[in-house]
């Protein structure tokens, strides 16, 4: 049997789920009572937060309890929680639901958050697509503020704390933590060189720590139930449930809550399994920035950082991109080519200028014409922008095109060859 929502989506079967009403009749605010009035210690939150395992939920992995434990809270200034609800990578469209279904536990996850790194001040970074998700988060703001919990002097502690939203223009690039600050700021979103990490230069130069959706709205049951309640629902090195996005070629497509280390297989079963009988292809499983991984592999892998490791790809932020046997590849990476060229913000010239080259040479292949030097200036044009860019967009505009040129190279072969795809007759 597959556990599914133990966390994050504990709420989403009740009716108005996201009202305070619901939320704290389900035990909602609870911890953020006992941190807000001295009863649990910030020393003892990051604890259990490292107890826990949790590891950041927007793609990258980093553990959240060392990561709060970067910031000094005692130090004199201001200080921000700033939670990233960008929610931009292709494929993803987890933290959406968050906010939909169970605002409140976002709302009490950064409060207890910027209690324990000592900030007053909160904002949420919400993509700017998500009108209703944004009015839902709002309201559940005012809700709180109106039911005592945020604002000044919360409950007598004598400790203000506020939040902001701040929606987006449709930018990806924003969903990187320092181009999200810029743009906060009012500025162009554009990222900055790292170091120095946002948690000693963040918003407006102010030590700053910014967390996924998924990972702050999963602080209030950690601490409820412990950290090694959260911990033993995983697997070594990835403790707790996982928000995973099915996408693609299958019957049943949607967000799904399942413990980490769940076998693939399965969570495609959840899924409704591959759609009009087909056979599974390949499955891109982070997120567009993540390599493809062949259907053999990814019927033996499990769902967890190190099984997907070892699979030759990455968990990202848990977005599984489905694609049936049917799947033309070289088509599948013109179009993410399009996407990185668009997207790139134009700061660094291999970023700028290779995702043009990369797009300008696919969409020759599938317009065919493609030439027989193309599949060697793939890699040549790859291998210049990777790991000479700024931030991960430039290298992650190469890791799926990479992976799929080394495991049906013969289909670009077959595009150059004879001007059409493997599954085109002619
Ligand atoms: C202080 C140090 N802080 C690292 C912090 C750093 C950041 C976090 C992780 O990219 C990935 C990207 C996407 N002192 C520190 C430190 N930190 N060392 O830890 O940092 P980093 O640089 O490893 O990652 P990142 O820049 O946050 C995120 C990949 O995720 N991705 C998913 C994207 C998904 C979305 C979405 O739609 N939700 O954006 C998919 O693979 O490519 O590699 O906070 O400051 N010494
Ligand atoms: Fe901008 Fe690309 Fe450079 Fe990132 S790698 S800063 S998106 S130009």
């Amino acid at each position: 049997m597959v556990h599914q929502n133990e966390n994050c989506f504990r709420l989403n079967h009740l009716e108005r789920s996201y009202d305070i009403d619901v939320y704290m009749a389900n035990g909602g605010y609870e911890v953020w009572k006992k941190v807000v009035t001295g009863e649990l210690e910030p020393t003892e939150i990051i604890e259990q937060v490292k107890a826990s395992g949790i590891r950041g939920r927007g793609g990258a992995g980093f553990p959240t309890g060392l990561k709060w434990s970067f910031m000094n809270r005692n130090a004199p200034g201001q200080k921000y929680i700033v939670c990233n609800s960008d929610e931009g990578e292709p494929g993803t469209f987890k933290d959406r639901d968050i906010h939909r279904y169970n605002p409140h536990a976002l709302v009490e996850g950064m409060m207890i958050a910027g209690y324990v790194i000592g900030a007053s001040q909160g904002y949420n970074y919400i993509r700017g697509e998500f009108w209703e998700p944004y009015q839902i988060f709002k309201n559940a703001i005012e809700q709180a503020r109106a039911a005592g919990l945020l604002g000044n002097n919360i409950l007598g502690s004598g400790w203000d704390f506020d939040l902001h939203t701040h929606l987006g223009a449709g930018a990806y690039i924003c969903g990187e933590e320092t181009a999200l600050l810029e743009s906060i700021e009012g500025k162009k979103g554009q990222p900055r060189f790292k170091p120095p990490f946002p948690a000693s230069y963040g918003l407006y130069g102010r030590p700053t720590t910014i967390n996924n959706t998924e990972t702050l709205a999963s602080i209030p049951m950690i601490l409820a139930k412990g950290g090694k309640w959260f911990n033993d629902l995983g697997v070594k090195n990835a403790g707790g449930t996982k928000l995973y996005s099915v996408s693609g070629h299958v019957n049943n497509p949607g967000n799904f809550e399942v413990r980490m280390g769940t076998p693939f297989k399965d969570l495609l079963e959840l899924a409704g399994g591959v759609w009009q009988g087909r056979q599974l292809k390949c499955v891109i499983p982070g997120g567009a920035s993540t390599a493809l991984i062949p259907a053999e592999k990814a019927l033996q892998m499990n769902m967890d950082y190190d099984s997907i490791a070892g699979a030759g790809s990455f968990l990202g932020a848990g977005s599984m991109i489905v694609m049936d046997e049917t799947t033309d590849i070289v088509k599948v990476c013109q179009n993410l080519s399009h996407f990185y060229w668009d997207e790139s913000c134009g700061q660094c010239t291999p970023c700028r200028e290779g995702t043009g080259w990369l797009m300008r040479v696919l969409n020759r292949i599938v317009e065919g014409k493609g030439r027989p030097e193309d599949i060697a200036a793939l890699k040549d044009v790859s291998g210049k922008i990777m790991g000479n860019v700024i931030c991960g967009l430039g290298d992650a505009a190469t890791i799926a095109l990479a992976s799929a040129v080394d495991l049906y190279e013969h289909e670009f072969k077959h595009y150059i060859e004879h001007g059409c795809s493997i599954y085109d007759r002619k």
